[in-house]
C-alpha cells in the first residue's frame, strides 16, 4: 500500500496545502489504493516537505518526482496518449500553478493581515499550549523568508495581487468550457489544477485574486465537477 505523509486536513479541504491535494488528487484519479497518513512533520520528510511517500521502502518527495515513479511502477492511465504539445503546455500550467500563483496565494494566507488570522487559528488553533504560543509565530516567519528567497516576497502586496489576478485570468480563459484543462480527456494536469484551484476558490481567506477566481463561474464548475468526479 503506498503511505502518503501529508498535513493534517484544514479549512474544508481534503487539504490546505495544494501539494498534498494535488497528489492525494493523482492517485483517486489514477484508481490507486493508497493509505494517508497526517503526520504533519516536516522534519521527517526527505526534503523537509510535504507530502513524500513510502512505498513498500521506497521513499519519494516531492509531487512530481511522486508522480513519476508512480507512472513508472504502476502505469500511466492518465498521460500517456498525451501529445508533445499537450505535454508542453502541461508543463508549462504546472509552473504557473507550482511556482508562481502558489506564493501569491501564500502570501494572501501567511502574509495578510485577515488571512493570516484564519491559517493561524485553522493550522494552529488545535495546538497545546506552549506550541500554539510560538509555533505560529515560528512558522510564518519561515514561510515570509521562502517568500522573499523566491522573490514574490519582495513585491508590494498590490502587485502580488496583480501577479495572482493575472495568473487566475490565463487559467480561466485557457480552462474556458472545456471539461478538462487539456479538453475531453483527463490528465495529470487536472490534479494540479483541481487542487491549487479548490484551495483558491474555497478557503476562507479573501483576497483580490480569491474574488476574481470566484468571479469565473467555469472554474467553480470545473472544481465541483472534479470533486464529484474524484472525491465523492
Ligand atoms: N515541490 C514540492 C513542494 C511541496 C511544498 O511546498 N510543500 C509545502 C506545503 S504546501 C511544505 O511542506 N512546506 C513546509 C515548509 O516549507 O516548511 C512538491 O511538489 O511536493
Amino acid at each position: 500500500m503506498i503511505k502518503v505523509f501529508q498535513f493534517a486536513p484544514a479549512f474544508g479541504l481534503p487539504n490546505a496545502s495544494p501539494f498534498c491535494m494535488k497528489l492525494e488528487t493523482y492517485l483517486r484519479m489514477a484508481g490507486l489504493p493508497f493509505e494517508l497518513v497526517n503526520s504533519g512533520d516536516v522534519m521527517k520528510a526527505p526534503k523537509h516537505k510535504l507530502p513524500y511517500i513510502d512505498d513498500g521502502g521506497t521513499v519519494v518527495a516531492d509531487t512530481t518526482f511522486i508522480i513519476e515513479y508512480l507512472k513508472g511502477r504502476y502505469g500511466d492511465p492518465l498521460d500517456a496518449a498525451m501529445t508533445p504539445g499537450e505535454r508542453a503546455v502541461a508543463t508549462a500550467f504546472q509552473r504557473l500553478f507550482e511556482e508562481n500563483l502558489y506564493w501569491a496565494v501564500v502570501h494572501t494566507r501567511w502574509a495578510d493581515g485577515a488571512g493570516w488570522a484564519n491559517t493561524r487559528e485553522a493550522f494552529f488553533g488545535a495546538m497545546p499550549a506552549p506550541l500554539r504560543w510560538f509555533v505560529p509565530t515560528l512558522a510564518r516567519r519561515g514561510l515570509l523568508s521562502e517568500m522573499r528567497g523566491h522573490g514574490m516576497g519582495r513585491h508590494s502586496v498590490a502587485e502580488i495581487h496583480a501577479i495572482g489576478c493575472r495568473d487566475v485570468t490565463a487559467i480561466a480563459d485557457f480552462l474556458a468550457d472545456k471539461p478538462f484543462m487539456l479538453g475531453e480527456r483527463p490528465s495529470s494536469l487536472d490534479a494540479t489544477a483541481h487542487a491549487f484551484l479548490a484551495n483558491l476558490l474555497w478557503a476562507p481567506v479573501d483576497s483580490p485574486i480569491q474574488r476574481l477566481a470566484r468571479s469565473r463561474p467555469t472554474l467553480q464548475a470545473y472544481c465541483e465537477r472534479m470533486k464529484a468526479r474524484y472525491f465523492a
